[in-house]
């Protein structure tokens, strides 16, 4: 009797210790946030040199090729009509992406599941792109996710920019989708960000934010960059 008592604790002590272990691994997890064309892909590249670490850059490529058909195309043409498939369908690969394992101590993501709700569903519900039953339906499954499996943060690093100039990069990057985009959605989603990661006058932000002055140009911004890394990489 007292042997299995014995032996039931140790299994308890043993349960115990692999989730302390497993809760070790747990990478430190920064999410990069910004608006269309304030230099997120350029951001995460700047961390490809180094070692240890996992960078996720947004699954743009899934959203412009889902069974052949392009939905961030659908989306820029015909907003009333696609929003709703196409934030659906953004939600289900963000998630993918939160939830892919990682070996590294380091996780860096481009965007968020958060972004999605906060900025751009946001967006969509408050200018009437999405009827509000639909969005009833997206902020549903928004709820569902957010309490039901634990999406967690350590940073995030917002690129702050001016609208303007994240205008005239798209215009230069000429991302075929992207040309109908007109300076006053950048300047409502510059809006969306603010108020809720440096303002915080709308929704919950998930981890402490590092605000980057991501106007500078390409030739200034790796200074800026690198001002990140300690954080990032968490050198001692
Ligand atoms: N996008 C969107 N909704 C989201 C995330 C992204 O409409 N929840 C769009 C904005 C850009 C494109 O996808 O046109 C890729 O974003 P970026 O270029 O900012 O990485
Ligand atoms: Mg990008």
């Amino acid at each position: 009797m007292l042997r299995r008592h014995i032996r039931i604790l140790s299994y308890k002590v043993l349960a115990q210790r692999s989730y302390h272990k497993m809760a070790n691994t747990k990478p430190f997890t920064v999410f990069v946030e910004g608006n269309i064309g304030s230099g997120k892909t350029t951001f995460l590249e700047h961390f490809r040199q180094f070692e240890d670490i996992t960078l996720l850059t947004e699954p743009v490529e899934e959203w412009r090729n889902l069974r052949g058909w392009n939905l961030l195309d659908l989306m820029y043409k015909d907003p009333s009509k696609w929003a709703m498939a196409f934030q659906a369908y953004v939600s289900l690969t963000m998630l993918d992406m939160h939830r892919r394992p990682t070996t590294t101590p380091v996780k860096l993501m481009e965007r968020s599941i958060y972004s999605a709700r906060y900025c751009f569903v946001e967006h969509m519900q408050r200018s009437g792109i999405l009827h509000p039953a639909q969005f009833a339906v997206l902020d549903e499954w928004f709820r569902f996710i957010h309490t039901e499996i634990p999406i967690e943060a350590d940073l995030i690093v917002y690129l702050k920019t001016d609208p303007k100039i994240a205008y005239e990069r798209i215009k230069r990057r000429a991302r075929s989708e992207e040309q109908c985009v007109p300076l006053s959605y950048l300047e409502e989603l510059h809006k969306l960000h603010e108020d809720w990661l440096v303002n915080r006058t709308f929704a919950e932000c998930p981890a402490p934010v590092l605000v980057i002055d991501a106007d500078l140009d390409l030739s200034q911004i790796t200074e800026e960059y690198k001002k990140t890394e300690h954080q990032i990489l968490r050198k001692a």
